[in-house]
């Protein structure tokens, strides 16, 4: 078997882009802060290069940043397998690995991010598979969770580094960047922005939210470079950003709607304020979610701030956003640029994801090899 410097990962692109950007980010901190040989398997190239733009489609194997990246299909053969095996959010090992998996291998399930209470009791816990052992990883914010994506240095310099090679334009509107799915009130949220007191420039990634905005300016279709100004409301269509220059966008911003869980999580560490619009799930799973992570993120927010802050994600989640909501958000935006900030900070002094994996993966090889003895 391998040493437990060498990981593998596995990463299937469901639909969008949080599978393969929570993976890419993981991978590249693995190896960077962790000195980790790291494998990911990926299951479509042609998603995946939206966010690795050096990706060779055409090639079986390749090494970026000093991760190899192996194209994953059912044909995949594999000859070994890594001491440590990270599946993110069961996307299912493949038959051919498992079968060359040796019992004492470390299988993570990675799971997605919630901030709900439950997570507290279900993270570390395992299931057996014959003689294999899957242990159920789960991201989260409190002590008792597998901890949050990041960086060690994210807000501490990163941050920093990132305002400062900000190239938006010095001017007095609010910076405003916009990432959604393509079912959130669009149309409702520009037309209240146009109609309020306070200018705005909005920045839109190219992504499939561009029908829903052209089809507010009235024009056929949007690409980027477009520029459209309605009463105070300038909005800037832009190309789908590389990570770094989307974490850029995030920390320049004003004010950040995101979605999903990586871009949710950046936002955080870019410590401005933000509205997250999650995955839409059956049974009102992501309503539940939203909520949990309102009242965990919120709970030290001062009352009036906290209701325009809640007011404005229902409000973005349920169809329609009115002008007042949008008007009393704005009134306490300077209060939740404060909160926002020290809550971010406040995260940061978290053991991170990949560190505790890497605690976690130790532990159980240590286990394992008390065991033997
Ligand atoms: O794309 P998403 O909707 O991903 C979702 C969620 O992860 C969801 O939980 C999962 O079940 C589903 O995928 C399958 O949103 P998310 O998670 O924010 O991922 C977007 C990624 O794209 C993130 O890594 C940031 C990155 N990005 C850029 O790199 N450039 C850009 O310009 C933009 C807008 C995003």
């Amino acid at each position: 078997m391998a040493t437990s410097k060498h990981w593998d990962i596995f990463c299937k692109i469901v639909d969008n882009f949080g599978d393969i950007g929570v993976c890419w980010r993981l991978a590249k901190q693995l190896q960077s802060e962790h000195q980790l040989t790291i494998r990911l398997f990926i299951d479509d190239l042609n998603v995946a290069k939206h966010l690795i733009p050096t990706l060779d489609t055409s090639l079986a194997q390749q090494t970026i940043q000093n991760i190899t990246i192996v194209s994953w299909s059912t044909n995949t053969t594999f000859i070994h397998n890594a001491q440590v095996v990270i599946e993110s959010f069961a996307c299912e090992l493949p038959p051919q690995y498992l079968a060359v998996m040796h019992p004492d291998t470390i299988w993570i399930n990675l799971e997605y991010l919630s901030a709900e209470a439950w997570v507290d009791d279900f993270h570390a816990k395992n299931s057996k598979r014959g003689q294999l052992t899957r242990h159920f990883f789960f991201p989260g914010f409190t002590s008792k969770t597998g901890g949050l994506l990041r960086e060690h240095d994210i807000v501490n310099t990163k941050q920093e580094h990132l305002l400062k090679s900000s190239t938006l334009p010095a001017h007095d509107h609010l910076n405003v960047s916009l990432f959604c799915y393509p079912h959130a009130p669009i149309a409702s949220l520009l037309t209240a922005i146009a109609n309020s007191n306070q200018q705005v420039s909005c920045y839109v990634p190219n992504s499939n939210i561009l029908s829903s905005v052209a089809k507010f300016f009235e024009r056929e279709s949007l690409h980027p470079g477009d520029q459209l100004t309605y009463k105070n409301l300038t909005l800037h269509v832009i190309p789908f950003l590389s990570q770094d220059d989307y974490d850029k966008l995030l920390c320049s911003c004003d004010l950040n709607f995101v979605r999903g869980e990586d871009s949710w999580i950046r936002a955080i560490w870019a410590g401005k304020p933000f509205i997250w619009q999650p995955y839409l799930q059956t049974e009102q799973t992501h309503i539940k979610k939203l909520h949990a992570f309102l009242n965990l993120y919120y709970s030290d927010c001062p009352p009036t701030s906290k209701e325009s802050i809640f007011a404005l994600h229902d409000a973005w989640l349920s169809q329609e956003i009115s002008s007042p909501t949008w008007q009393a958000y704005l009134i306490h935006l300077d209060k939740i640029k404060q909160y926002a900030r020290q809550q971010s900070y406040t995260h940061s002094q978290q053991t991170d994801l990949a560190t505790k994996l890497v605690i976690f993966s130790e532990k159980m090889i240590k286990n394992i090899e008390e065991n033997k003895v």
